[in-house]
């Protein structure tokens, strides 16, 4: 190309003087070279005091504690995703620092984004029915895509747009786990929180986005209450709303437009629905249909091949009775 001529044409001239060929070189590794994360790993040691005491820093050797090398781990896959895929550097998309805390309080069946220290919480689980929640990369991604919702469209954490921010990061979640098991659509399993469980649990996940409502039916927990379609929103005061609920709409609309395009699910949906998050007319009250119209813009500015993109988003959001 062009430039690459231009550059090599600047190394040449470059190279007739010795201490410039080397900061010519150095400058052009600089050019070229995808931008890699900055991760800290923090351990509360059981307490609920954040942020804890740090346990492992960029680049330095994995160590003895499974939550703090799976958070490590975790949070570099969910870094790798979003930059190399699309183009986002960190949460702040200006190389912030990823900070995940391990062993948060005791027994804490659960993890969370703490948005006033910026960083992703994890407990231990109760190993009563709860393991360690950092088992699960697509738990790991959803909180961390947590934080990346918080800046670009500050979500109500309420009813539909809640349900809509918790649908977001299960659907990057879920993308994180596919690529660092390098899975197209048909080959990843759609799960959220697969493992965490103990034996005693019957059920192989929290939710699922390929059949909400079926992740699990256990005699103390109950069955899954996740719809897949509007038919099945539900109306509650809990849990802000039901967002944990009610995301299986948009988490099942985003399954059908994957798998019916095909190939790996970052490439075309994921790209739909991360310009769709990004777009400035995300809002605090944004709703289910605004977004499916969303992803329907995006759609036609991708279209490759005969509007393929557009008509699966389509069908998709109508799937689930967003659209009608
Ligand atoms: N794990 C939950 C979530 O990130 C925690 C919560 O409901 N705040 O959605
Ligand atoms: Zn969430």
């Amino acid at each position: 190309t062009q430039r690459q001529h231009a550059l090599r044409a600047l190394q040449v001239a470059l190279s007739t003087h010795p201490t410039r060929q080397a900061a010519g070189r150095r400058r052009s590794i600089q050019r070229t070279q995808s931008p890699t994360p900055r991760r800290t790993i923090y351990d509360a040691h059981h307490s609920g005091r954040l942020p804890g005491k740090i346990v492992r820093k960029e680049g330095q050797a994995i160590g003895s504690d499974s939550a703090t090398n799976e958070a490590y781990d975790g949070l570099g896959w969910s870094y790798r995703l979003y930059q190399q895929k699309f183009g986002r550097n960190s949460i702040d998309n200006q190389g912030q620092t990823l900070k995940a805390t391990v062993h948060y309080s005791s027994d804490y069946n659960n993890a969370f984004w703490d948005e006033r220290s910026k960083r992703v919480v994890f407990g231990d689980g109760d190993g009563d029915l709860f393991r360690r929640f950092t088992v699960a990369i697509e738990v790991i991604g959803h909180e961390l895509t947590h934080g990346i919702t918080a800046y670009e469209a500050d979500l109500d954490y309420k009813g539909q747009s809640g349900a809509l921010n918790e649908s977001i990061s299960d659907v990057f979640g879920s993308l994180i786990k596919q690529f660092s098991r390098g899975q197209t659509a048909d080959q990843a399993d759609w799960l959220i929180g697969e493992g965490l469980f103990t034996h005693k649990v019957q059920g192989v996940a929290l939710r699922s986005l390929k059949a909400p409502g079926t992740a699990y039916n256990d005699p103390i927990l109950g069955q899954d209450p996740q719809p897949a379609t509007m038919d099945g929103y539900i109306e509650i005061e809990d849990d802000d709303g039901g967002v944990h609920t009610n995301s299986g709409i948009p988490n099942h609309a985003f399954y059908l437009v994957a798998t019916a395009l095909g190939g790996y699910a970052w490439e075309k949906a994921g790209h739909i629905w991360y310009k769709a998050m990004t777009d400035s007319a995300m809002g605090p009250q944004t709703t289910f249909k605004d977004f499916a119209n969303l992803t329907l813009k995006q759609a036609e500015r991708l279209q490759g091949d005969e509007g393929k993109e557009r008509e699966a988003v389509q069908q998709a959001w109508e799937a689930v009775k967003v659209l009608p």
